[in-house]
């Protein structure tokens, strides 16, 4: 039976770099016995790193901030904006029935930038823990497609990608990354407009997709939550649902949010730099050379 201790301590380590906290878990969890013989380190990025090696399931939510450091501007932070108009007021189905040659603008801008991003180490590093064959879901708020980029396959594109268009009329979908100019908004072959294929904001989540998310959440060992601001949902009551379930819940996060509080490690600072850290493959076995 794990200690029922609950005390929550803020540390900064090394000024600047980061800073971390560390919540002492009470209750027993699905790692509990895997930890119970272990002292929980105090150093929170190598406890998380600990988690996530004895992790036999892990689940990850990121968000805008995971693609930031491919040049990929977030939503809410710094270069958000676009034309001085909020994401919000561009990614609903009301603004694209005002003025689609608009909200097409926009996602030509967003495809421009993305074709020309390469997925960070933080993509790369998350790519790596499904490559180590442990049950890793891959949940992501992310259009931009580089997550797949980077190498995970059990991804879930909760709110879509920027490559599709679906007709508005006749709903084909289709992956289209051909970005050479064309009349916006595009047609179908059936003559209804085109849409890009991403979850507006009103707008239903693909039901397979959020089934899937709540299940992982609610069967991992470990949830990882990387580079959201956690306040859109349905996919920001995930961590909170990981939580609910036993799981260990780690933030990695440039900024304090509104989930902070209650992960069990919240880790201050960039995801291409925290993620390589927490997340260590084992070198490859000779025999495999
Ligand atoms: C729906 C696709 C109903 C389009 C997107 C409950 C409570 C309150 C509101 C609601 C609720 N339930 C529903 C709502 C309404 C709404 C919602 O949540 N509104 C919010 C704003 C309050 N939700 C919806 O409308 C959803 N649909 O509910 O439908 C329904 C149900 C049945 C039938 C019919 C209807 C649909 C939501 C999906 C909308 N589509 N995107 C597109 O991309 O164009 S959302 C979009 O915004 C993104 O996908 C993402 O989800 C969100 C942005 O958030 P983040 O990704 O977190 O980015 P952000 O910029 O905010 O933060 C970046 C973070 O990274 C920051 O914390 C920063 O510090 C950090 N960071 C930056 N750099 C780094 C970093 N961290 C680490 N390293 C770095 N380098
Ligand atoms: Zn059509």
């Amino acid at each position: 039976m794990v200690a029922t201790v609950s005390e929550v301590l803020t540390v900064g380590f090394f000024p600047g770099a980061f800073s971390a906290k560390l919540t002492r878990l009470h209750g027993p969890n699905r790692l509990g016995a895997v930890h119970a013989a272990k002292q929980l380190s105090a150093h929170p990025i190598s406890q998380a790193r600990d988690w996530i090696e004895d992790a036999q399931s892990i689940a990850v939510l990121t968000g805008a901030g995971i693609s930031a450091e491919s040049g990929i501007p977030t939503f809410r932070g710094p270069g958000g904006l676009w034309n001085n108009r909020r994401p919000e007021d561009l990614a609903t189905p009301q603004a694209f029935a005002r003025d689609p040659k608009l909200v097409w603008e926009w996602y030509v801008w967003r495809r421009e930038r993305v074709a020309a991003a390469q997925p960070n180490p933080g993509h790369q590093a998350l790519a790596k823990v499904e490559a180590r064959g442990v049950q890793c879901t891959l949940i992501t708020q992310n259009v931009d497609g580089l997550h797949r980029a980077a190498g995970s396959r059990n991804l879930l594109e909760l709110h879509g990608n920027l490559w599709r268009e679906r007709c508005v009329v006749c709903g084909r979908e289709v992956e289209n990354h051909d970005s050479s100019a064309r009349p916006l908004p595009p047609r179908c072959s059936c003559g209804g407009m085109l849409r890009p294929g991403v979850v507006w904001f009103g707008e239903a989540l693909p039901a397979a997709a959020i089934d899937q998310a709540v299940q992982a959440a609610q069967h991992c060992d470990v949830f990882l939550v990387c580079g959201t601001s956690a306040v859109v949902y349905p996919a920001a009551a995930l961590p909170q649902r990981a939580i609910a379930a036993g799981a260990r819940v780690i933030e990695v996060n440039l900024e304090e949010t509104p989930f902070s509080q209650f992960a069990h490690v919240s880790l201050r600072g960039k995801c291409g730099e925290l993620l390589p850290q927490i997340i260590r493959v084992p070198p490859c076995p000779e025999s495999l050379i």
